[in-house]
């Protein structure tokens, strides 16, 4: 990969309130990896988001030679090249049975994101245009994918495992947390509490975390 050879820093565009954006900005922290937040809001600062990124989508991240990175999986696949190439070890694992485990655990930890995401919209919409089968259908789905994630946490912890693979941090454990603190953060009536214990303390730990305190959801 070529590495950056420009002043300029990576520059992550999107709030904090959105997940994606969140488990981005929380990767490149941990990675040590300089950048600027340029915090704009899809919905609310269009005009000012337009001349940037006028497909008004986030996470976007402008690289230091301008290219621009767009699907929160794809920039994440980018750090990690990055990490790799300066010694690091990737939160993703380049190779083997442990990358496709933390793949397939991020997988879970999307799928609840992105229903919780589906619900915001739908109670975004006016009231008569709601769908209450749809929602429902949407938070069954977000439970099932906590359920699975739960479920693995908590056999692992059983035999004195902490992380949702291996015995270290991965992107697993990272999108896992994220997913959690916006469900908690945006929809709290969703968020069945103790429902979840293992996934629970998981979150605990990693939001005391100095990265992730660095990236406060509601900045
Ligand atoms: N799959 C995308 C999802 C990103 C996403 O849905 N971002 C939301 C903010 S949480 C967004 O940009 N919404 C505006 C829109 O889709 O029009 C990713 O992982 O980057």
């Amino acid at each position: 990969m070529s590495e950056a050879t420009s002043n300029t820093p990576h520059q992550l565009l999107g709030l904090y309130d959105s997940p994606f954006v969140r488990r981005v900005a929380i990767t490149m922290t941990l990675y040590g990896v300089p950048f600027e937040h340029l915090s704009l809001s899809v919905f609310r600062q269009m005009d000012a988001m337009r001349p940037i990124n006028p497909l008004f989508k986030v996470p976007m991240l402008t690289l230091p030679d301008g290219e621009k990175l767009y699907e929160s999986a794809y920039l994440l696949d980018y750090l990690d090249e990055l990490a790799a190439d300066r010694g690091l070890a990737p939160l993703t694992p380049r190779s083997g049975p442990q990358r496709r485990q933390v793949l397939q655990a991020t997988a879970l930890a999307i799928v609840a994101t992105e229903k919780s995401v589906a619900i915001e919209y739908e109670r975004k919409r006016p009231p008569e245009l709601q769908w209450p089968e749809w929602s429902s259908r949407l938070r069954g789905q977000l439970r099932q994918a906590f359920s699975m994630l739960e479920q693995r946490l908590a056999g692992i912890a059983r035999s004195g495992g902490s992380f949702l693979v291996g015995d270290r941090l991965t992107q697993a454990d990272i999108s896992t947390a994220v997913g959690i603190g916006f469900v908690r953060y945006v929809q709290p009536d969703e968020w069945p509490a103790g429902e979840y214990p293992a996934l629970e303390a998981l979150a605990a730990r990693l939001e005391a975390s100095a990265a992730f305190q660095a990236v406060p959801i509601d900045q």
